[in-house]
């Protein structure tokens, strides 16, 4: 994760760095950064508080100037404090231990080797101020550094392993900036007055200032000066960087900026705007098609005779209830994997394999490691379903479905997964059609029930004054289960996810058949047991799991179909759903799940929109 945003411009960039830094917190919270040159040095303010505060610290220390790089720190290497925070300054060899050296440098990455070049440099007599990997790139540019900044810049890459964006800057060159993508998101913004230029880990930073958007390839390299910028790249052949050419875009990023209107964390706004996620998903469609995919569908439909998907977190969850959907509607025998694992396992490759990514952001790191390792081992089929039009999933995949949930700002996500569902029950309709298991009445059903889903939803959403009845007991607890069966299994594993996330509260989910081997030992009158109940062809099995907690004092809480004859009595509260709603199901049950971990994190105190820990764009593996 971590953002990155970086300018050379006439004016004082200040406070477009910092705005900047303010839409890419989603990418990491911990520390924030800002640093200048100023006054023929460099110049920074840290701060392990908000981006909010970090303009009135850079105010306080009259730190004001034309050429800047700015952070947001999603720890990986060294603790959330002011010492790790990024911008890193170098420290000149053999100096005093405090002097600032000349350059400062941002990261948002991993180097997998720093602990050599750390030794190395030390060796050198390079001190270090920081427990990070980044400040070992910035000693390293120093060391390298003999007048040209691009040069020492392009000296150090290959030196690195790992996964980077970087923005350096050095005191002896006052109105350049060099960048440098490898593995991390980065783009190009090209200003409109003044001849300033930007980069950063995302147009959406830089919305307002240019529109004028180039998306830096992996390896590329560029040199930002007053009305030039300049991009290379190594040339393997012959050992030396070339220039290359990137087409400039004219993006309409969004700034990210919402209102709260009447709700108190944007999660919960997040959770209410599912009706419209749903139908804005689903604007655009008349039938089910494979071109809803993107031309040439119906020829890699017809290919394909199996289905890997690969995500991470509640991308995995979302892929995971489409297996179900994928295997009884549309036939085709499907696997889901954790992109994590996937990538660094030995599988068996099959090249009439679609390969599905699911990812938000489109920008998750693990899940393009894992998308071009399967395509490296023989698989050309891809398809992404990605919130993000213009991500490096939506350009790396063959084909695509891009839902529109909206800029999604709680780091706990809610309606892009129901929007993902969406998506992959399309996905799942379109392949059953070219398979020959959709006939036209069940299509036309099928369309029926999810243009129908927005209202379902929302009649869903008026259950929240009875979640927050339930919370109010949560907030109390430190552990839940989660249990359910079938297709809404995935639900309940996304139900403790999100519990997790927010509330702290450490929650499990199980396949309620699997509760009798093991997890029932964990059952007491105090542990809550929150049960997701429709009424599907699997109710009288989960009823009688519900009957194995009963036994033992259990706390059931239990969403139940309206369609159940599920009565609350003691030891047993039901919230009631509405009626069963077939296949689509999952994304109505989801809902209350996202509610009552809102809500008791609500009760709890917590930070509902950025919880500890964590970040909303995951981009380091
Ligand atoms: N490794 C660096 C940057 C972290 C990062 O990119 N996180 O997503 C650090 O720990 O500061």
């Amino acid at each position: 994760m971590c953002g990155i945003v970086g300018a050379v411009s006439q004016r004082n960039i200040v406070p477009i760095l910092v705005e900047g830094l303010k839409r890419l917190e989603y990418r990491g919270y911990d520390s924030c950064g800002v640093a200048v040159h100023q006054d023929g040095a460099l110049r920074r303010a840290r701060s392990t508080s908000r981006v909010a505060e970090l303009q009135q610290q850079a105010d306080q220390d009259g730190i004001a100037a034309g050429t800047g790089i700015a952070h947001t720190r999603w720890a990986t290497h060294g603790a959330p404090a002011v010492h790790n925070a990024h911008p890193h300054f170098s420290t000149g060899p053999g100096a005093d231990t405090q002097a600032v050296g000349r350059i400062a440098l941002v990261h948002n990455g991993i180097i997998e080797n720093h602990d050599e070049l750390r030794a190395e440099l030390k060796a050198r007599g390079y001190v270090f101020h920081s427990q990070t990997d980044t400040e070992v790139i910035a000693h390293l540019v120093d060391h390298l550094y003999s007048g040209d900044l691009l040069d020492a810049v392009q000296q150090a890459l290959p030196r690195l392993k790992g996964a980077y964006a970087v923005a350096v800057f050095c005191r002896d060159e006052p109105h350049r900036v060099v960048a440098a993508r490898e593995g991390s998101p980065l783009v190009l913004g090209v200003g409109q007055t003044d001849g300033e230029n930007f980069v950063a880990s995302d147009a959406m930073a830089l919305a307002g200032v240019t529109d004028q958007i180039v998306y830096l390839e992996e390896g590329d390299v560029v040199d930002l000066q007053p009305g030039r910028y300049w991009i290379s790249r190594l040339d393997t052949a012959t050992g030396r960087y070339a220039a290359v050419t990137r087409e400039v875009k004219t993006v309409h990023a969004h700034s990210g900026a919402a209102e709260l209107g009447p709700y108190r964390h944007y999660m919960q706004k997040e959770i209410f705007e599912q009706p419209t996620a749903i139908a804005n998903t689903l604007e655009a469609i008349t039938g089910i098609s494979p071109e809803l995919f993107g031309d040439g569908a119906y020829r890699v439909f017809k290919e394909i005779d199996k289905v890997l998907i690969l995500a991470c977190g509640t991308s995995y969850y979302s892929g995971s209830t489409a297996k179900y959907w994928l295997e009884s509607i549309a036939k085709i025998p499907t696997s889901v994997e954790i992109a994590s694992e996937y990538r660094y396992r030995d599988s068996v490759p099959d090249p009439k394999t679609l390969v599905v990514t699911i990812s938000q952001s489109g920008e998750t790191a693990d899940t393009i490691a894992a998308l071009k390792h399967a395509r490296s081992l023989g698989m050309p089929h891809t398809l992404t379903i990605c919130n993000v039009a213009t991500s490096a999933m939506v350009r790396e995949c063959e084909l695509a479905y891009i839902t529109r949930a909206g800029v999604e700002i709680g780091v706990a996500s809610t309606k892009a997964f129901t929007t993902q569902l969406v998506g992959l029950f399309l996905l799942t309709l379109a392949l059953a059609q070219t398979r020959g298991h959709l006939t036209e009445a069940q299509e036309a059903e099928h369309l029926k029930d999810l243009r129908h889903l927005p209202v379902a939803v929302q009649a869903v959403l008026a259950l929240e004054p009875q979640v927050i009845a339930w919370s109010e007991e949560f907030a109390r607890k430190e552990n839940a289960l989660f249990l359910a069966r079938g297709l809404h299994y995935p639900i309940a594993m996304e139900g403790a996810l999100k519990l997790k996330e927010i509330t702290y509260i450490h929650a499990e989910a199980y396949a309620a058949g699997e509760l009798k081997h093991g997890p029932l030992a964990l059952v007491t009158a105090e542990m809550p047991v929150v049960t997701v109940a429709p009424n599907d062809t699997l109710l009288e099995k989960l009823k009688s799991n519900m009957q194995e907690v009963r036994a033992r004092g259990g706390q059931l809480y239990v969403f139940a179909d309206g369609d159940t004859a599920i009565e609350s009595e003691a030891g047993l509260h039901v919230i009631r759903m509405p009626e069963h709603y077939g296949a689509l199901s999952p994304i109505l049950h989801v809902v209350p799940l996202q509610l009552l971990a809102y809500h008791t994190a609500c009760a709890r105190g917590t930070d509902v929109d950025k919880p500890r820990n964590l970040a909303k764009s995951v981009t380091v593996e």
